[in-house]
């Protein structure tokens, strides 16, 4: 069922597909193993928690336009295949055009409990808007969970960056733990003012990912891992990557399947690359199941998404749209608190009931 709340003096809000089959619950709750402190950062996160992402919602600022490594599966003229379908941003804001659209969508969809940077490039070899954007949302929107999706080449010298601006949740997109296979996927790297190719470049990359994973996992940071799976290029070696990250702290591991079509202009569309049949795809996440939690409702989302996963709003809040928007921000922080309160009390109580059947 649909829960309609009213707010006061707002317009009438629905808090999402509430009930406990939509829930994901049938009583029982399948995060009640984990400590409640990690419970506290998944519980409404789409995308850390499978059952939060019934109820609650997330939205990306595309800020990041530069990129430091060049994937084969990515063509930086449309969009980061990190977190997003290839050719889909639209729009490329400034920090301040961004926080006005957070402050927007989050007026419009009390559901929004996470603002994502995630491209169109790396938001780490965009430090400056990358920052500029977290600052300015931990000043003006202090309620909403910070979150970045990254390669991690440059992770290691921010990552203090990153918590002193509150990011609790961290993605890195990790394809391989071996030179050997990141030569077939990434040809170069930007590195210390050099551009680097082959068997070098992937190393780097991959110490980088690694270093930058340790001192997330130290600091508290949740850390989801990414990982492209590429038919004959990594796939096999997925299972590796599935242990080490576990072993290093990982809290989840999101295997994507490659998007590659010779229209989006990317090495691997060109060259004829396939991505894995969804039966191939379910085959390794089972395998790589037994070492890591996996995530299993992804929905590769584009650099400017908006809205609960699977229905993005991103077209209702276009620059032109959102301009001359005033948003009493206090009053629709009060209205999302009562919104994320009545989604808590029904998952609560949706946990209580007995198993259906
Ligand atoms: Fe965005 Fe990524 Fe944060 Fe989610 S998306 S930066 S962790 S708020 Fe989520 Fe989208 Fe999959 Fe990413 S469904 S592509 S995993
Ligand atoms: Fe594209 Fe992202 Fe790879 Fe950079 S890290 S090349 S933006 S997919």
């Amino acid at each position: 069922m649909e829960l309609k709340i009213l707010g006061q003096g707002a317009p009438a809000v629905s808090t999402g597909r509430i009930g406990c089959a939509a829930s994901g619950h049938g009583g029982g709750d399948p995060l009640s193993r984990l400590p409640a402190e990690v419970r506290a950062q998944i519980r409404d996160h789409p995308c850390y928690s499978e059952a939060a992402h019934h109820h609650y919602a997330r939205m990306h600022v595309a800020v990041a336009p530069a990129c430091n490594i060049q994937c084969h599966y990515c063509n930086r003229k449309y969009d980061c295949a990190n977190e997003s379908r290839p050719g889909v941003v639209s729009e490329l804001l400034s920090p301040d055009q961004a926080v006005k659209k957070v402050l927007a969508v989050a007026a419009a969809i009390p559901q929004l409990a996470v603002v994502g940077i995630a491209g169109p490039g790396d938001p780490l070899a965009n430090p400056e808007r990358t920052f500029a954007t977290f600052r300015k949302l931990s000043e003006q929107a202090p309620d909403l969970k910070l979150c970045l999706s990254t390669n991690g080449l440059a992770l290691p010298e921010l990552v203090d960056v990153l918590c002193a601006h509150r990011v609790s949740h961290v993605t890195i997109t990790i394809n391989c733990i071996d030179p050997a296979v990141g030569v077939k996927i990434y040809p170069w790297i930007f590195w210390n003012q050099h551009r680097i190719e082959g068997a070098e470049a992937a190393a780097i990359l991959i110490e980088q990912q690694r270093k930058g994973l340790k001192m997330l996992v130290e600091r508290g940071v949740l850390v989801k891992i990414n990982s492209v799976v590429i038919p004959g290029v990594n796939d096999v070696h997925l299972r590796a990557v599935a242990q080490y990250v576990k072993a290093k702290g990982a809290f989840l591991h999101n295997l994507m399947p490659l998007i590659a079509d010779a229209k989006h202009g990317t090495f691997f569309g060109v060259t004829g690359q396939r991505g894995p049949t969804r039966e191939e795809l379910r085959v390794l996440r089972d395998a790589c199941a037994g070492d890591m939690n996996i995530m299993r409702h992804c929905r590769q989302c584009r650099a400017d998404a908006v809205g609960l996963l699977g229905e993005d709003r991103c077209r209702e809040f276009t620059l032109d749209k959102i301009e001359h928007r005033e948003v009493d921000y206090d009053q629709a922080m009060a209205v999302r608190r009562r919104v994320h309160a009545t989604i808590e009390a029904d998952r609560a109580a949706c946990q209580q009931s007995p198993e259906p059947g």
